[in-house]
């Protein structure tokens, strides 16, 4: 699969090559392929973020640093035209399903408050208005967004050619209730595609666990407001994303054991995704 698109890509750099040596400005220019990822650089902290207030349409590449105290994670959400930020969180107020007008497309997902950490993610994001939130749970169980964890995004439209996310290695299909990975996760550096299959909108926590523990008490620890010593330590993932949506994450894994988790509310009754089984051990070597 790497080698297919790279000989798509490879004549398109000649193409680019051969044009500007030709000087051909004059003509209408054939589409522009963006050169890279846009850098988004976002910090996270006590609530709130800080970020640009606009990006160019594109591959964007969500930097997610968190100064802290507590664990944050940054959701990136397409709201349909004439739809605010206020309007979010008001909507979000309400318990239930969050209004059909905003689009979860996923992000970064968690990451220690140690300023240093960083949880990366691809999006191909179009021109649009945007939130930015967290919804990683105070002590109390009260989502952080609304404490104030908001913030508009306005992505600016672009007549280049969105550049492609690097390519995966790895692909893990989020599912009602499971991950299903595809390729071998060994130590290393690896680009994974996440791809939620629905039908609910699911996240991935990506937490690498303490010495004898399981996913399952990193979930029993965040349900009980994360007191004490946490069995697992949140190295990003796949923030929360509608079905169908799908974006790649870059991780780097030590040889250990790993939890994956889903704490998204089901549909039918409200509990935890984990709970119905989309809670995942893993063993890296
Ligand atoms: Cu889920």
């Amino acid at each position: 699969m790497s080698q297919a698109s790279w000989s798509r890509v490879a004549p398109l750099g000649v193409f680019a090559a051969l044009a500007l040596a030709a000087g051909c400005a004059k003509k209408e220019a054939a589409p522009v392929a963006q050169a890279g990822p846009n850098h988004v650089i976002v910090t996270a902290a006590d609530y709130a973020f800080q970020a640009p207030d606009s990006i160019t349409a594109g591959l964007e590449m969500f930097h997610l640093v968190n100064k802290g105290p507590s664990i944050h994670h940054l959701v990136i959400i397409q709201m349909d035209s004439g739809k605010t930020l206020g309007d979010l969180v008001t909507a979000l107020k309400n318990p239930g399903p969050p209004p059909a007008w905003a689009h979860f497309l996923g992000g970064p997902n968690a990451v220690p408050p140690t300023g240093v950490d960083t949880s990366v993610a691809y999006l191909t994001l179009a021109a649009g208005n945007y939130a930015m939130i967290c919804m990683v749970p105070d002590s109390a169980g009260v989502p952080h967004v609304m404490h104030g964890m908001a913030r508009a995004l306005t992505v600016t439209p672009s007549a280049a050619t969105p550049a492609a996310a690097p390519e995966p290695d790895v692909t893990i299909h989020l599912k009602d209730y499971d991950f299903v990975i595809t390729g071998n996760l060994t130590a290393g550096t690896h680009n994974i595609r996440v791809v939620n299959d629905g039908p609910q909108p699911h996240e991935m926590v990506i937490a690498a666990l303490a010495p004898r523990k399981k996913a399952m008490d990193v979930v029993k620890w965040v349900d009980a407001g994360m007191k004490g010593m946490p069995p697992g330590k949140p190295m990003g993932g796949a923030s929360p994303m509608e079905p169908s949506a799908s974006e790649t994450i870059t991780v780097t894994f030590a040889k250990g054991n790993y939890g994956l988790m889903c704490f998204l509310p089901d549909a039918k009754d409200g509990k935890e995704h984990a709970a119905h089984g989309m809670v995942k051990d893993i063993t890296v070597d």
